[in-house]
């Protein structure tokens, strides 16, 4: 009888301890077990709203998990998706330097790329699966990569609108609720802000050259400045995930609200150059303090998202043949990898 009283009151004495020293680190220990679904969400969008940041061996709702795996794989998928319109122009520069710009740009777009899919893979997805994703259509990536770059201004309109929107977007998703996609954004952010200037600077040059250079920058300007906006996703009243990503605090801000700041940002550097914006009723609005904008295509962009651009069916192929020619060197590398380990092993 004593032993049974001893042995009782030991056993509570250690579940308590365990609870205070693990409970809110460890998901599997067994007293989280008695803490039913809807406290530990509770829980979790307590510690959100607190400001507290999400790291990977932490509880989260399963659907947080998968939102995280769809938004970062897709922004993981357009980061290499998006070397190939500018690849494209690596051996047409114009000069020694600008290919040397364009080059380290690309390698950048990949090295994002990298960074985002190792940030992916922290929610238990291995980089296999989301490449499959992407390759059997069941991933997304951005729109913008649908469209041609068809002349050397283009290169220009890449690097000034497309990764100055990238920016306005990564610049909030820094500050996201999960751990390692803002800080793998604080890094990116940093090198597109270098390609951002690039491309201004490119514009900006062919602005002050002859009469042809200053069309060619012109219609770049007028190809590229809607599906720039189209980047930041439907209109607020049409976005699924929104709600949701605003509530876990991924995103920020809303798809309408970074767009209008994209928009007041790059008016002025526009008319600062001399570029002029293809839209009509773009006007700048006093009592607001934004500029009003023109209706977007909506039509083009839900074309564009389910395949249906300009290139996509060309940059799907160019991403598959890439993986295919690829397998020999990562079937090599896992096998130099094996070969290590054996002799570190000996
Ligand atoms: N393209 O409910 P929402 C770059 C889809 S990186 C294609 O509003 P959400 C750097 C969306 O997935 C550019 N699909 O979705 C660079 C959803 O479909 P799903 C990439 C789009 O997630 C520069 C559906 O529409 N950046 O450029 C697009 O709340 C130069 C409903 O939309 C990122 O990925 C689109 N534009 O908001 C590289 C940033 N917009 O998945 C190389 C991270 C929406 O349910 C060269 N992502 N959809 O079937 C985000 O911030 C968000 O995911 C949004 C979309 C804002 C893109």
């Amino acid at each position: 009888m004593v032993f049974l009283f001893v042995f009782y009151w030991l056993r509570l004495i250690t579940i308590r301890f365990c609870w205070l020293r693990i409970g809110k680190f460890e998901p599997h220990n067994t007293l989280t077990i008695m803490i039913t679904e809807d406290q530990r969400e509770a829980e979790f969008q307590r510690r959100i709203d607190s400001g507290e940041v999400i790291e990977p061996k932490d509880w989260m709702p399963e659907r947080y998990r998968r939102q995280l795996i769809r938004m970062m794989s897709q922004h993981a998928h357009s980061e290499i998706v998006g070397m190939l319109p500018e690849g494209n122009w690596i051996t047409r520069a114009p000069s020694l330097a600008r290919k040397a710009i364009l080059l380290a740009k690309v390698q950048d777009e990949a090295g994002h790329g990298l960074y985002i899919y190792s940030a992916t893979e922290t929610l238990g997805i291995d980089r296999a699966e989301m490449i499959n994703q992407l390759h059997t259509g069941k991933a997304k990536y951005s729109s913008i990569f649908n469209y041609p770059t068809l002349t050397w201004a283009d290169i220009g309109a890449i690097g000034w609108l497309v990764d100055g929107a990238a920016i306005i977007n990564q610049t909030a998703l820094a500050k996201c609720s999960y751990g390692p996609y803002s800080r793998a954004m604080l890094c990116i952010c940093k090198e597109e802000n270098f390609h951002n200037k690039q491309g201004y600077q490119l514009l900006a040059y062919l602005m002050r050259g002859t009469k042809e250079q200053q069309e060619m920058a012109q219609d770049a300007m007028n190809r590229w400045w809607w599906p720039a906006l189209m980047m930041f996703g439907p209109s607020d009243t049409n976005s699924p995930n929104s709600d949701e990503l605003m509530r876990w605090k991924v995103k920020l801000y809303s798809n309408d609200h970074l767009r209008q700041r994209f928009i007041d940002r790059t008016v002025p550097q526009a008319e600062a150059i001399g570029l002029r914006i293809p839209d009509a009723d773009l006007k700048w609005n006093e009592q607001a303090r934004h500029y009003d904008f023109g209706k977007i295509n909506w039509d083009e962009f839900n074309a564009v998202i389910s395949g249906n651009g300009p290139c996509n069916h060309e940059r799907m192929n160019a991403r598959r043949k890439a993986d295919e020619e690829g397998r020999w060197v990562r079937e090599a590398a896992r096998e130099y990898a094996r070969k290590k380990s054996m002799v570190t092993a000996a």
